[in-house]
């Protein structure tokens, strides 16, 4: 390219800047696998504190939900753990309510800690235990409650990134706090089957995995599947529960999905990168879009895990890569 002609494009494209046209030859994006945000790590010993701070600081009332965000450090401002998912940390205590809503992003819960909270989705009232796995398809009434004497944290993943993508968020409030409610749960009945996935469910089913089943990355591990649909029981996201054997020393791997990890058992260390987590029981973590990574465990491991992969692979996006070492 002659320099003459070099300036000549540099005319072009100031003329053709006011036009909002741009030329694609000169784009500076990355169009590469990889995310804009990076791995982190709650410690659960940090979080839970806090977690008792808030609620001396403010009321269910005034909150809402009583709900501390996990945001992804890159993403500040967006209250994202990743480009693709919202992470929060929710406490409830005795005699509380959080009030009964509607929105278009889907939900999920992951209980963590204490017993005797419910949550009702569309009038289907459920009590939750530590390791059940819980969701609110999008556009479901859901109010919670804790009826217990304990307080009671679960974490909160919600897939608001995709309504913020498509400017398709709507939200809506119920006239009362609790929506009427049609069916108490008996946690294993059919009007429940697609809505809470039990922690002895889950585990009975890790534990009936012959070894012929382990991963060389991820352990033993299961996807769930909502019973009455075959598929994820949640459009967008994916959710999974695994088991690192004691001793396990997991291969390097990487996918094109965002993944966040709540250790609901036991403890396990996980490289990401050149960076080393130690990850002790309820420490949440998020694993960034192709970031390669290795579990190593001398503790025996259960993880709770949901990502992306559920909207990735219904669109034809999704890849994953064994790394050799
Ligand atoms: O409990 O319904 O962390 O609507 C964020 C949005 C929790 C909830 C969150 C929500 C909820």
């Amino acid at each position: 390219m002659t320099p003459s002609n070099s300036s000549e494009l540099q005319q072009f494209k100031e003329a053709i800047d006011p036009l909002n046209l741009l030329p694609l030859w000169e784009r500076q994006m990355k169009l590469l696998p990889g995310s804009h945000c990076v791995p982190a790590h709650w410690a659960y010993q940090a979080v839970r504190p806090l977690l008792e701070k808030s609620v001396a600081l403010i009321s269910k009332k005034d909150a809402d939900r009583r709900v501390l965000v996990m945001e992804n450090p890159s993403l500040k401002g967006s209250s994202f753990i990743s480009q693709s998912l919202y992470a929060g940390q929710q406490i409830i205590m005795p005699g509380e309510i959080a009030p009964s809503h509607r929105h278009s992003p889907n939900a999920l819960r992951f209980l963590v800690e204490g017993e005797g909270a419910y949550t009702s989705v569309d009038g289907v009232k459920m009590m939750m235990r530590p390791g059940d796995f819980v969701v609110t398809p999008n556009f479901t009434w859901h109010d919670h409650g804790n009826e217990g004497s304990q307080a009671v944290v679960w974490m909160d993943g919600l897939d608001t990134p995709f309504t913020s993508l498509f400017g398709a968020h709507f939200r809506e409030n119920y006239p009362q706090d609790i929506y009427p409610v049609t069916h108490t749960s008996q946690r294993l009945d059919q009007h429940c089957a697609s809505l809470i996935y039990p922690w002895e469910s889950s585990l009975d089913c890790l534990s009936q995995m012959p070894t012929s089943q382990m991963d060389p990355v991820h352990g033993f591990k299961l996807r769930y599947i909502n019973p009455k649909t075959g598929k994820d029981p949640l459009t967008t996201i994916a959710a999974f529960m695994q088991m690192l054997p004691k001793g396990f020393m997991g291969k390097t791997y990487r996918s094109t999905e965002h993944t966040v990890m709540n250790v609901a058992q036991g403890s396990c260390i996980l490289e990401v990168g050149s960076q080393t987590y130690h990850l002790a029981t309820h420490d949440v973590m998020v694993v960034p879009s192709w970031e390669p990574y290795r579990f190593l465990s001398s503790d025996m491991a259960v993880i709770f895990s949901f990502s992306d992969r559920c909207a990735q692979q219904a669109l034809g996006f999704w890849r994953e890569e064994y790394l050799v070492e």
